[in-house]
Parts: C-alpha cells; sequence; structure tokens
C-alpha cells in the first residue's frame, strides 16, 4: 500500500467562529502574504506535482470501475466537477458511474441535467443495496467528503475503498482515502477540475460535443459557487477564461433563464414573513416543506442575505418524504461576512451527533445542516401535533444560532 497522499489548502483555522485576523481584504494582499499567489514557481511546481500524483492513481487503476459519489442535493459546482473527473478517468480507461442518494430539486440543476444530459443515476439507499458493489474497485467524492452523502455508509459496509477526494469544503472526519486534494481556500470544485484539464490530462475539443456541453457545465458550477464571479479570485478566473474557448454561452443561458416554481416562491415569502433580524443576521424558519422541495431553503437565505443592514442567512424548514416516512430539519447558511467561517459558526451551533459526526458544515461563504428528527419523526394527521412539533424545533434552532449572534447576551446552559 503506498503512502496516503494528503493534499491541502491552508487548514490553519482559528477556532473561533469568528477568526480575528481577518484576511485579505483589509491589508489587499492576502495571498501573496500566505505564498498563494497562484503562478508563483513554488505554486506551479505544487501544481505539477499534484497533477502527477494525479495521472499515476489513474494509471494504477487503469480498466477499473469507479463510482463516483456526489452530495445527496447535488448543485452544479458537484455536478460538472464529477462529470469533468469522468471524462477525465475515461482516458485512462478507467469507468466511472456518477450516483447521488436525494434529489435534484433546483430549478436551474435539473435544467443543466435536462439540457447537457450529464450522465447521471439516482441511487436511493434502498436501491444502492440492490447492487452488486464488489464490481466497483475504488469510490471517488467530488465537491463533498461522504459526510452529506447517504450513500457513504452503504460504500462503507460493502468495503469499497475510497480512491479520491477532491473537494473545496473544510475537511470533515479523517478520511482514508488514496488521494486527497482538498483545497479550503478555493471557491469552486470546478476550479480544481478545470485545472487538471489544462494541465493537460485531457484535451478539451470544441468538436466535440461531450467536451463543450461539460466546460458548459463547469463554468456554471463556477459561477454559482462564486456567486456569478463575485467572489471569484484570480484562479476562478482563470478557468473561467479557459473554460471561455469551449462552452456554449447560449445554452449556459438557457439553463440560468429557469425560473422558480410556485412552491419555492411560497418558501421565499415565507423566510421574508418569518425573518428576525439581529446583530445583521437574518434567521428564518419556514416550517414544513416537501422533500421534492428542499433547495428552496438555500433559494431562500440567498434572497435574505441581499437585505440591506444583513451580512449573513440562516433558513431552516422541516423537510418530509412521504414515500420514506423520513422527516429531518434542513437549514442554509449565507454570507457576505469575510471573517465569519460558515463551517465553524454552523459546527459551533449545532455541534455534534451521539457518534461524533457534525451536523453540518460549510465552504467559504456558504454552510448548511441537517438534523435528523429521531423519536419525534414521522408525519402525523393532527394539524395541532405538527404544529406544535414545529414549533419546539423553531425555538430550539433559534436560541442555538442567537446563542452566537448575541453572544455577549447570556443565554440559559441546557
Ligand atoms: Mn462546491
Amino acid at each position: 500500500m503506498e503512502p496516503e497522499l494528503i493534499l491541502t489548502g491552508s487548514n490553519s483555522r482559528s477556532t473561533e467562529y469568528v477568526p480575528s485576523d481577518a484576511v485579505g481584504k483589509l491589508n489587499g494582499s492576502g495571498y501573496e502574504q500566505r505564498g498563494r499567489f497562484p503562478y508563483d514557481s513554488a505554486r506551479s511546481s505544487e501544481q505539477e506535482q499534484k497533477v502527477e500524483v494525479f495521472r499515476k492513481l489513474l494509471e494504477k487503476h487503469r480498466g477499473e470501475r469507479q463510482l463516483v459519489i456526489l452530495q445527496d442535493f447535488p448543485d452544479p459546482d458537484a455536478l460538472s466537477s464529477a462529470w469533468a473527473y469522468k471524462l477525465i478517468a475515461q482516458k485512462y480507461d478507467v469507468n466511472c458511474e456518477i450516483v447521488y442518494a436525494g434529489m435534484l430539486s433546483h430549478q436551474e440543476n435539473i435544467a443543466l441535467v435536462k439540457l447537457t444530459g450529464i450522465p447521471l443515476q439516482r441511487w436511493t439507499p434502498q436501491i444502492a443495496k440492490t447492487k452488486d458493489l464488489s464490481n466497483y474497485k475504488g469510490c471517488v467524492f467530488i465537491d463533498n467528503q461522504g459526510t452529506t452523502s447517504q450513500l457513504f455508509s452503504v460504500v462503507q459496509q460493502a468495503h469499497v475503498p475510497i480512491t479520491v477526494v477532491i473537494d473545496h469544503h473544510s475537511m470533515q472526519d479523517d478520511l482514508n482515502a488514496e488521494f486527497i486534494d482538498i483545497r479550503t481556500n478555493t471557491r469552486a470544485t470546478a476550479t480544481i477540475l478545470t485545472q487538471y484539464l489544462q494541465s493537460g490530462m485531457l484535451r478539451l475539443d470544441s468538436n466535440i460535443s461531450e467536451h463543450v456541453k461539460c466546460a458548459t457545465a463547469l463554468m456554471h458550477g463556477l459561477r454559482s459557487d462564486t456567486n456569478r464571479l463575485m467572489q471569484a479570485q484570480e484562479e476562478d478566473f482563470l478557468a473561467a477564461a479557459y473554460l471561455s474557448r469551449f462552452y456554449d454561452g447560449q445554452l449556459l443561458n438557457t439553463v440560468l433563464q429557469s425560473s422558480r416554481s410556485r412552491q419555492v416562491m411560497d418558501v421565499i415569502e415565507r423566510s421574508l414573513k418569518n425573518r428576525i433580524v439581529q446583530n445583521n443576521f437574518s434567521i428564518a424558519g419556514v416550517g414544513y416543506l416537501r422533500y421534492d422541495d428542499r433547495d428552496a431553503i438555500p433559494q431562500a437565505a440567498d434572497f435574505l442575505v441581499t437585505e440591506d443592514n444583513v451580512h449573513t442567512a440562516v433558513v431552516y424548514g422541516i423537510v418530509h418524504d412521504d414515500d420514506d416516512e423520513l422527516e429531518l430539519v434542513v437549514g442554509s447558511l449565507r454570507t457576505n461576512k469575510i471573517t465569519l467561517d460558515p463551517d465553524e459558526f454552523i459546527k459551533e451551533a449545532f455541534g455534534q451527533d451521539s457518534q461524533g459526526r457534525f451536523f453540518g458544515g460549510g465552504r467559504s461563504q456558504a454552510g448548511g445542516f441537517e438534523i435528523p428528527m429521531g423519536f419525534l419523526s414521522g408525519f402525523s394527521e393532527s394539524s395541532e401535533y405538527a404544529k406544535m412539533k414545529w414549533s419546539v424545533f423553531d425555538t430550539q434552532i433559534k436560541q442555538k444560532l442567537l446563542r452566537l449572534v448575541n453572544p455577549e447576551q447570556n443565554y440559559p446552559q441546557q
């Protein structure tokens, strides 16, 4: 067994959820100070080294089948990056299947998949159990580290080794993977995959329709994780510049123009009505919503954070799936505040479950959480009961959040 290779970005984060060392914005030259200027020679040789290790790894697994696992609710960054990985791996005769366990629920994601034909399969844990997982010699996590996929425990139980992890979220649990490329300072996984493409691992060709569509998807992923490039850094712009040679602008436009469903509009309306604003945080519980409409929560958070005097928005609700009798609290955080680390904020607010797993985490400017409802889970006929249940969860979540929002106020210890 070769030694495990871990390539990570700067991981030295303050344990405070608001780091005191405001980076970048204040002194204007955060990159140079951290030695992260993308094109200095140290950086590019580090980059070359990574490419070499990645290339060797794929070489080693030639002829194998791999399972690329996305988060339960894959976003454009995840979808496009997984596709790019699949195309790169194909060059090395590694055959990948891209799977997710949850739902595609954002109108733009549905449009992206329909219009580009990203090869994607929905595998609920029930479906996964009917598959012969011994066919897969390895699994791959792209834009996640397994913590946001119900398939993680399924592949663990089947002893499918983790071959590759490429992500930009904060390092979650210790992962036993052959190749890990986690760059917490990079805005989008699509940027990382584009750099691998650019390094020559796969030469994009604008005469090949699949390449054009994948480049378009990557451009969308990169834009959506950088707030339409407004939070993009130099490396993201460079990746976008490269993709601009291949992508289909008209196709991207069509994806972006997909309209919101009525249910999403309703959730946004509820979030507006229910929000409380304290210390520049906007917090809104939206009550119950269907599993299919889960993506309305981050969309509502995206909207609430645009209010004057608000730098951070948290929106949450109880998501239920009638078929599976599944019920859980789902929440999203969006922030414009450079010194607020969503990963630390969410971990600090909600802590861990009995097995020591955090209820959520995040990346730059965005985070999310999922809290199982345990014994209280399950839909009830009685609307009185449903109301009571919501009110308990709503109160509890608000208390946990407000403790961080107003640290000077003393909340009773629980
Ligand atoms: Mn991402």
